[in-house]
């Protein structure tokens, strides 16, 4: 919620300035500080406040219902939220041919596609649903881990309760691997893990790490059966209330964050599996992936349906 304070402008070292109104800004997250969307937050943080010499202060909380924080980034209770696209797909539809699995070939080629013309031509979706697109982030891509048994091919999936995010792009796919696909809210995983309610789960190693879900799982499976994008989503009101110079100002703050957080998904990545198996886990380096993707055909078949298939094709064959 916006806050305008009075500020003593010497207790920046700014001992020119006149007292002046302070802004505060709140933007949320899911996951811990330190996590790949933490340092993101810490850097947009850093950033807006130096940039603007103290006339703006980012209020970083933490919120793991991203759909919930998403619609109060709509009516205005907060200026900015950092979530993954598995609930945006609810607000903006077109953003879910990101979700498709086995779209991307690498980190590389995600980015590109992200901060090159068709991400942007994706973060201009937004405006008219009331929201506004800032910046591509990144959460990773995602692997399974469940508590049952150890999976490398789509059989061994056959059966097992998986928690999904509340995206139906992810959930056809699990149907159609023969899983049992339970979407819910990030905040309701951990219990529901415990309880038995679901078998299992699919994030990226930099959630699985931060989260420390080794806790409520046995085996870990490097499926990376689908890149999962994030995203820093304003307030259209607020952002279309400050000034150029403002705007601007937000903008190269969300472009720092957006390279903290891609950095961070790097060195998660290079040191996350060995952490995890440091920690108890059973790794299955093996999967078959030719085989998961062989089995997803009635997918590929239902979103070239639903999705226009020339941009999947530009999607797929974008070189960085
Ligand atoms: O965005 O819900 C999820 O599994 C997400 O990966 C998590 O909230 C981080």
């Amino acid at each position: 919620m916006l806050r305008r304070t009075l500020f003593a402008a010497a207790g920046l070292g700014l001992a020119a300035l006149p007292a002046a109104a302070q802004t505060t800004v709140t933007i949320t997250h899911a996951l811990p500080p330190a996590s790949h969307y933490g340092v993101g937050a810490a850097a947009f943080k850093e950033a807006v406040e130096r940039l603007s010499n103290g006339r703006y202060r980012v209020n970083i909380q933490r919120n793991d219902n991203e759909r919930e924080a998403i619609e109060a980034t709509q009516i205005g209770t907060q200026e900015f939220t950092i979530t993954s696209t598995g609930p945006v797909g609810n607000f903006v539809r077109e953003t879910l041919v990101l979700d498709i699995p086995f779209l991307f070939r690498d980190y590389a080629h995600a980015r590109a596609v992200l901060d090159g013309p068709i991400g942007q031509d994706l973060l201009a979706k937004f405006p008219p649903r009331g929201l506004v697109g800032v910046v591509w982030m990144e959460n990773g891509f995602r692997n399974l881990t469940n508590s049952r048994r150890e999976v490398t091919n789509p059989a061994d999936i056959r059966g097992l309760k998986v928690r999904t995010m509340e995206n139906q792009v992810h959930m056809r796919a699990f149907t159609t691997l023969g899983a049992l696909p339970t979407p819910m809210a990030f905040s309701e995983l951990v219990p529901a893990l415990q309880q038995g309610t679901v078998d299992g789960q699919e994030n990226p190693i930099p959630v699985i790490v931060a989260n420390n879900l080794n806790q409520v799982q046995k085996f870990l499976s490097l499926t990376r059966h689908v890149y999962s994008p994030a995203i820093m989503i304003g307030n259209p009101n607020f952002w279309n209330r400050i000034s150029a110079a403002d705007r601007t100002i937000f903008q190269q703050a969300a472009a720092a964050a957006a390279k903290a957080n891609r950095d961070k998904v790097t060195a998660d990545e290079e040191s996350g599996v060995d952490e995890l198996r440091r920690r108890g886990m059973t790794v299955q380096t093996t999967v078959d992936t030719a085989a998961f993707q062989a089995a997803l055909a009635p997918a590929f078949q239902a979103y070239a349906q639903q999705f226009d298939p020339a941009l999947i094709e530009r999607i797929r064959t974008f070189q960085p």
